[in-house]
């Protein structure tokens, strides 16, 4: 199939289009380097060395023969996005394009102008382009399970059946997301749910939960190869920030109670679950919503196994509750379904005390270039 990529120069954008590209399919990755601009500018570089998309897709060329096209430009702006989409003809759009840092889009005004407009333009002008030039290709969005938030009943997979006075109807699940960041990713689902009544779009939209992890089969072909890995309070994740902390020296930050409890997935699934999104194409006309993570796990889980395994490497880890700097709640009930991608044969790989301690070994490669200053968090809401 021929998929683009948008977003590819991202976390997850460049792993997943390694990943499709190797399986056969004609791959064009776009990106306009926001992210590495963003991380520069809040001292929040990549642990790892990053070379440029051009250069990635040439040494992934060495090693596989599979040949990735790479486009750079900005993905909110309709004229680009069109003629792109004009040009290549895909099947399949993966759509990552997206400002991912609920820190950052918390900092000030400008950075929450530039989430929301960059986000929203960006999926509002995918689907107008889509539209226009490539009405049946099948829309795969990155949402979070942040659009949710943790509401007090179970959370179903996107829809909820609701009865009123005698009648009933479904309706999206309601959304109350804790940061402008995932605001802009209940938008986005709004915004394509409105575009698939009104034309006709068919749309899978993935509500994914925090990732962690490095390699897939691809990623370890060759350092250069690795995706952008952060451990600094913008852009890391909770998994990749306490693996490094364990590492450096650093106690764990816990952040309040460490009784925030989320649904997390290995990248390795992310490709699974991206991969299974593809196969399994809704009927035209339709918005599928899958829940996309392997299982729930409280901060304090967390630690808790990065701390054994630490252990076990001699690292003497140490966990520390801190000040909590967001506004989230602490203790809560959280029940969220996962019986999309299961159904779909979705196997996978947990957060045990060995794929912990697997990480630990992979990532003390870079101790030295842990900078202790990028940890402590410095957004606060
Ligand atoms: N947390 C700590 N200590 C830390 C960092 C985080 O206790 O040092 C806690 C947070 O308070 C939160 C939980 O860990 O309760 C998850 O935080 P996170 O920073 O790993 O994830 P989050 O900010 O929610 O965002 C990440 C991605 C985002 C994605 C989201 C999925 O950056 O792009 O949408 O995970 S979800 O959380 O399900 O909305």
């Amino acid at each position: 199939m021929k998929i683009l990529v948008l977003g590819a120069d991202g976390y997850l954008g460049w792993p997943t289009s390694m990943y499709l590209s190797e399986k056969g399919h004609d791959v064009a990755a776009v990106d306009n380097y926001s992210k590495r601009k963003i991380a520069i500018q809040t001292n929040s570089e990549s642990l790892i060395p990053q070379i440029n998309l051009h250069k990635k897709a040439e040494t992934f060329k060495r090693y596989t023969g599979h040949n990735i096209i790479v486009e750079t430009f900005d993905c909110s702006c309709y004229k680009n996005i069109s003629s792109f989409i004009k040009h290549f003809n895909p099947e399949v759009v993966i759509h990552f394009a997206e400002q991912p840092s609920a820190p950052y889009s918390m900092i000030g005004f400008d950075q929450a102008n530039f989430t929301l407009t960059n986000n929203i333009n960006t999926t509002f002008s995918l689907l107008w382009a889509v539209r226009e030039f490539s009405p049946n290709c099948h829309i795969i969005k990155l949402g979070t399970m942040g659009e949710y938030g943790t509401p007090n009943i179970d959370i179903e997979e996107g829809w909820i059946e609701i009865q009123h006075k005698g009648r009933k109807q479904e309706f999206l699940y309601p959304r109350q997301a804790s940061s402008l960041y995932h605001t802009t990713k209940i938008l986005d689902t709004d915004l394509i749910w409105f575009y698939v009544r009104n034309w006709g779009l068919t749309v899978t939209d993935l509500m994914q939960g925090p990732v962690y992890g490095l390699l897939t089969n691809q990623t370890k072909l060759d350092e250069d190869l690795l995706p952008n890995f952060h451990y600094d309070d913008i852009f890391g994740t909770v998994v990749n920030r306490f693996l490094i902390q364990a590492i450096a020296g650093i106690p764990l930050t816990t952040y309040g109670s460490g009784n925030q409890i989320r649904g997390y997935l290995n990248i390795i699934d992310t490709l699974q679950c991206i991969f299974l999104a593809i196969e399994n194409k809704p009927k035209k006309g339709t918005l599928k919503i899958y829940n996309q993570f392997t299982e729930q796990l409280s901060v304090n889980q967390i630690a808790k196994t990065i701390k054994e395994a630490g252990d076990k490497l001699s690292l003497k880890v140490a966990i520390q509750n801190i000040d909590n700097p967001r506004k989230e709640k602490e203790n809560h009930y959280y029940n969220a379904s996962r019986e999309g991608f299961k159904k779909l044969g979705l196997k996978p790989t947990l957060f045990t005390n060995e794929v912990a301690t697997n990480l630990l070994e992979t990532l003390l490669k870079y101790k030295d270039k842990i900078d202790p200053s990028k940890v402590l968090p410095r957004v606060n809401w």
